[in-house]
């Protein structure tokens, strides 16, 4: 499965649902297979995709979906941890694991040697968990993720290890911010 196509498939289920994603190849190709005003696109942070999509879901009703890579958040698995601790019925996190740190020379990561996510999600309570390798499967896991109201849910997806298939999307992250936060903002009344 490649990550560009997977991507084309969460922007089709995912309706006005806001998206967090992991910074370089997998916000650059969010951007191309669908740029929105609710894509939070991370810029240079690691590791943080997920927090910040699992501090965002304790802050609305709507279903948050974070598009996370298999080497950011081995870089913190905490995070793992905390949203086991939180149980956010409306967040879905997908991780894209390639098993490498892709965007800076394909160094082999941890689930290439073993350590299994979904295992980690599963031993942090979180217990709607799956792993795909598929197009087919992940439409099910996340039209599934997507329908339930008993979140949190935990999609590993197997992607082949392909550089990044698009070029650098133009986000800035100050722009990111403002577009993104004035989705959630009620416009203004005349009088207000
Ligand atoms: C704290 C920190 N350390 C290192 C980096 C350099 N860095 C940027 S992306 C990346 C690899 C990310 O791997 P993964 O999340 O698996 O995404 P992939 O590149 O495979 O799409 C690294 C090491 C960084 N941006 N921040
Ligand atoms: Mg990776």
């Amino acid at each position: 499965m490649r990550r560009f196509e997977a991507t084309q498939l969460v922007l089709r289920l995912a309706g006005e649902s806001p998206i967090v994603s992991n910074l370089g190849p997998t916000s650059s190709e969010l951007w191309h297979a669908g740029h929105r005003d609710r894509n939070f696109y991370n810029y240079g942070n690691m590791g943080l995709c997920s927090s910040i999509a699992l501090g965002m879901a304790m802050g609305t009703d709507e279903q948050v979906i974070s598009l996370d890579g298999d080497g950011s958040l081995l870089m913190n698995l905490g995070t793992v941890a905390s949203i086991g601790r939180e149980q956010p019925k409306n967040l879905t996190v997908i991780v894209w694991d390639n098993e490498k740190w892709g965007q800076t020379g394909g160094q082999t990561s941890h689930t290439a040697t073993g350590t299994d996510l979904e295992q980690v999600a599963q031993s942090c309570s979180i217990t709607r968990t799956k792993t795909v390798s598929d197009l087919e499967d992940l439409e099910a896991a996340i039209t599934d993720a997507l329908a339930s109201s008993e979140g949190p849910n935990f999609i590993v997806a197997k992607i082949e290890d392909i550089g990044g298939s698009t070029s650098v999307a133009p986000v800035e992250p100050e722009q990111t911010l403002y577009r993104f936060r004035n989705t959630f903002v009620e416009p203004r009344q005349p009088g207000d």
